[in-house]
């Protein structure tokens, strides 16, 4: 059995859906981010980071994993899925991996921190970060131009991709003009596992469907951001 410790978040949904994709039973915590709760002292033994997700896995030894990239590749080792075993096939799904942990990750979290969160509008940040994400987003269309999925078979690189390009409107970053993305995107959502998954642990009210609901989901993002 695993402890899934998360809130919904594209990293906390990156753990879920793998969860969900892998049919592996798990209990949810959920956090209040808003709260702190990822700051407490009992968390911060599993997660030194203080952040979501993180697992532990109770039938090895309460065995605890932070960081969602080295999440979903404990769970694709332990089960060996998601993850082709030969050497080459397995750098490929790490490259696409760290490509959103390093890249696609940073770049429209830091987006939705200068466009949405940030009480100054600091216009050099926000140009920087959306033209970034939106290069990274190139990057992805081109590679998907040319596979259906993006390392090979589907794998947790796509899932760890997708929890993030989904979200991005939120970012502000479009997708017009990315047909390949495009295609990617609506096969990924297609999937149960992935509908599943982000629905962990709740279903997430958008925080685009008016005006009221932006402001207050921003307003527990600021206490986030400026904690
Ligand atoms: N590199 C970490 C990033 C985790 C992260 O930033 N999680 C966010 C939610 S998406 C969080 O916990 N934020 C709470 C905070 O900053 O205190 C990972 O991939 O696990």
């Amino acid at each position: 059995m695993i402890d899934l410790y998360t809130a919904s978040t594209p990293n906390g949904w990156k753990a879920s859906v793998t969860l969900e994709e892998l049919g592996l039973p798990y209990t949810v915590h959920a956090l209040d981010l808003a709260q702190g709760e990822q700051k407490a002292p009992a968390y911060l033994r599993l997660n030194p980071n203080g952040r979501i997700p993180t697992i532990v896995d109770r039938a090895h030894g309460d065995f605890a994993v932070f960081e969602s990239g080295a999440i979903l590749l404990y769970l694709a080792e332990q089960t060996g899925r998601l993850m082709p075993a030969d050497a080459q096939g397995r750098s490929r799904v790490i490259q696409w991996l760290m490509f959103q942990m390093g890249g696609v990750g940073p770049m429209m979290g830091q987006a939705n921190v200068f466009f949405r969160y940030f009480p100054e509008k600091i216009q050099p940040a926000i140009d920087r970060y959306q033209n970034e994400s939106r290069r990274l987003f190139g990057v992805l269309d081109a590679r998907l131009a040319d596979s259906e999925w993006l390392a090979g078979d589907y794998s947790v690189a796509d899932i760890a991709n997708w929890c993030w390009v989904r979200t991005h409107k939120w970012s502000g970053v479009s997708v017009e003009g990315l047909p390949h993305l495009q295609r990617w995107l609506d096969a990924m959502k297609a999937r149960p596992a992935c509908q599943r998954g982000i629905e962990v642990p709740a279903r997430a009210e958008s925080a685009l469907k008016s005006e009221q609901a932006t402001q207050a989901f921003v307003a527990r993002a600021q206490q986030i951001v400026q904690r």
